[in-house]
């Protein structure tokens, strides 16, 4: 059905207001001119591997590299020879400085409780719990799933993992016992470390439940450990599940880090396909750490005292970088919060940055659609003027969101880093550099230092300014992933098939005359409307413009004329829609964009499915709108009742 990439995607997203770093922010940023980054972009181009040797040096190594980078792309090693630790660099080294007293951990519970982790403390829990993992008779190489709350445990455990080298497979914890099972018997866990629930809007979540049904199908488990989060009742199996506490009272806080080869697995992380069963993401630990090392430090532009809050699950890549290893591996204090931005109400994260005078908030463009629903008297309730800096993650922001995030948030005053990047790329690549780049809404502007991406035709030709094109690195990167995991077949097919020496990252974006991307979301997301291809991101955007709408969602349905028709699923902000606000609405989208775009159908809905990263799952919408009953994978769904409604509409019309 969707037409071949390499017709232009027709770009008619117009936006050209430039926001330059305020002064006083730039004067003080860590890249601070643009003759530094373009110095460094230079060195990168004409030595890679003299570029990405001197930033590893910002490492600690237990032995030093041989060579930097072996092989190409697909199958390349960095920093062959070279022994490291992601634990020893998150902690250990902060140990001989002034950090050993610095809170590593900030967190809050969602009923209001805290607890503060200094490098110290954190690190003697970390070793207490490494020595646990052994005593379970964990090994250097074995997997270990995570399955909990965001509570500090949780980066206590995957910091022990990475100690002794285990590689930590972590499970959102809203997937259901199904989604556990497979992905336990994908990865072979040994152990399963959980808790007995977690808190979401006051409701006890249950997860060690989960966990004993989906052990009746992952036959690789060996030992459950549990957390004692919220008190519920919970079955503990004789000689497979034990307590954390209990565990934890009687080992040794001495266990040294074990040193790794660079190319070692840290981790695994499951991420949706398209089709068929979730793609085991893995990830190495010395390019993964530097990536996550560097990244967080050029593009969130850390300084000693900032407070950082990353919002994501760290059941999601973006908690893994940016809220646990990047920041940690920079000796920064960062924030941990376990519940809903809704409870006890809509308040409570703003609530959150004025009680921890929070200088840094990285969240996700779905969550500011949210706040923006909810009404700004929200925000204004709380003095947030510790902010410096805003970012954003996971789909294009529109226009309309960014303004808002801007002035209601940012008071005008913050630069906003719109940063691109995915599971796969492991950090960051595509952001603006806060001290440097003048941002404009919805571009995440350039690339950083090393990464070189290209707009490409599907025959692999570079395109001009302005042409749409699928969005391809053309060079290898530390923190890019090393395979999928038990099928590097697939690893190969997925990325690297399409685009002959390219990472193909599946998106489709444009570069414009200033050099800046504007990424336009999955090539799969593309509509072939009368031989016109239309990015649906840009129809959705303006649907979003208009000011009764919340949300929208549009995806294609099969259209005997057209190839292809435009539904849109459309949430309100109040109310139930009329046939008038239909009426006005397509009236909009075609004032917005033009005729070409016209709507053929508007649905109201209540809420649109989305992953549990707030991604909407379009493949779902897509067999909605075409009639069609819906196949394939909906573990990564994070409301499973939105779906039931959506068809049960279907079925009532
Ligand atoms: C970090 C993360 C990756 C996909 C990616 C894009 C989309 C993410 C942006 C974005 C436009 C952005 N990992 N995406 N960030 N699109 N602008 N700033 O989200 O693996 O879960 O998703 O998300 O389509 O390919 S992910």
């Amino acid at each position: 059905m969707s037409a071949p990439a390499d017709e232009r995607i027709e770009s008619v997203l117009q936006e050209t207001r430039m926001f330059p770093p305020p002064a006083d922010f730039a004067a003080q940023a860590n890249i601070s001119s643009e003759e530094q980054y373009q110095a460094m972009c230079q060195k990168a181009k004409d030595d890679p591997a003299g570029f990405w040797g001197e930033m590893a040096e910002n490492l600690d190594w237990f032995k030093t590299w041989d060579t930097v980078l072996e092989g190409d792309m697909p199958e390349t090693k960095w920093f062959s020879g070279g022994q490291i630790n992601a634990s020893y660099n998150c902690l250990d080294r902060h140990l001989k400085t002034w950090r050993k007293n610095k809170a590593a951990i900030i967190w809050e519970g969602e009923p209001g409780d805290t607890r503060t982790l200094t490098y110290q403390e954190l690190h003697r829990e970390v070793c207490k719990f490494a020595n646990v993992l052994k005593k379970l008779g964990v090994e250097t190489g074995d997997r270990v799933t995570l399955y909990m709350p965001m509570i500090p445990e949780l980066a206590i455990a995957m910091l022990a993992c990475a100690r002794i080298g285990a590689t930590h497979s972590i499970i959102f914890g809203g997937f259901s016992a199904d989604a556990i099972a497979d992905r336990n018997n994908d990865a072979q866990s040994k152990v399963v470390i959980t808790a007995d629930g977690g808190w979401r809007r006051g409701k006890e979540i249950a997860l060690k439940q989960n966990v004993d049904t989906s052990l009746e199908k992952s036959s690789s488990v060996e030992k459950v450990v549990v957390v004692n989060r919220v008190g519920c009742d919970v079955e503990m199996v004789p000689d497979r599940d034990y307590w954390w506490h209990e565990l934890m009272d009687d080992v040794s806080a001495d266990c040294p880090a074990t040193p790794l080869d660079s190319e070692h697995p840290l981790f695994i992380l499951y991420t949706s396909g398209s089709t068929g069963k979730p793609k085991g993401v893995m990830h190495s630990t010395g390019g993964y750490m530097l990536g996550a090392m560097l990244t967080t430090n050029w593009v969130f532009d850390l300084k000693e005292e900032d407070t950082y809050w990353c919002t994501a699950d760290i059941g999601w890549i973006t908690g893994h970088s940016y809220i646990v290893y990047g920041p940690l591996a920079n000796g920064t204090t960062t924030l941990m919060y376990e519940g809903a931005p809704n409870w006890p109400d809509e308040g409570r994260f703003w609530e959150i940055v004025e009680k921890y005078q929070v200088n840094i908030f990285y969240t996700a463009p779905t969550a500011i659609r949210a706040f923006i629903k909810w009404g700004d008297e929200f925000p204004n309730r709380y003095d947030l003027s510790s902010l410096r800096l805003l970012g954003t993650v996971g789909e294009p922001i529109n226009p309309e969101a960014w303004m808002w995030y801007h002035k209601v948030i940012g008071r005008e005053k913050c630069p906003i880093v719109d940063t691109w990047w995915q599971t796969e790329t492991g950090g960051i690549m595509l952001s603006p550099l806060p001290g440097i780049t003048s941002t404009t809404p919805g571009s995440c502007t350039r690339p950083l230092p090393g990464v070189v991406p290209d707009i490409v035709n599907e025959t692999g030709e570079s395109q001009p300014e302005n042409s749409g094109g699928l969005l391809v690195m053309t060079q290898p990167w530390p923190h890019m992933l090393r395979t999928l995991y038990g099928d590097h077949d697939r690893f190969i097919e997925t990325y690297f098939s399409k685009i002959d020496g390219c990472y193909f990252a599946g998106d489709g974006a444009r570069r414009d005359d200033n050099g800046y991307y504007w990424v336009m979301g999955r090539v799969d997301d593309v509509l072939n409307v009368s031989g016109h291809r239309l990015s649906t991101m840009e129809i959705e955007s303006a649907l979003v413009s208009h000011p009764e709408v919340a949300e929208a969602a549009v995806v294609g349905f099969p259209h005997d004329l057209k190839g292809e028709g435009i539904c849109c699923f459309v949430t309100l902000k109040s109310g139930n829609g009329s046939d008038e606000l239909l009426k006005e609405l397509t009236q909009h989208v075609r004032g917005q964009i033009g005729a070409i775009a016209t709507p053929d159908q508007i649905r109201f809905a209540a809420a649109v499915p989305k992953t549990r990263s707030g991604k909407i799952m379009r493949r779902l919408l897509r067999d909605i709108a075409a009639g069609r009953e819906s196949a394939g994978d909906t573990t990564t769904l994070e409301d499973r009742s939105v779906l039931e409604k959506l068809m049960a509409k279907e079925d009532s019309e």
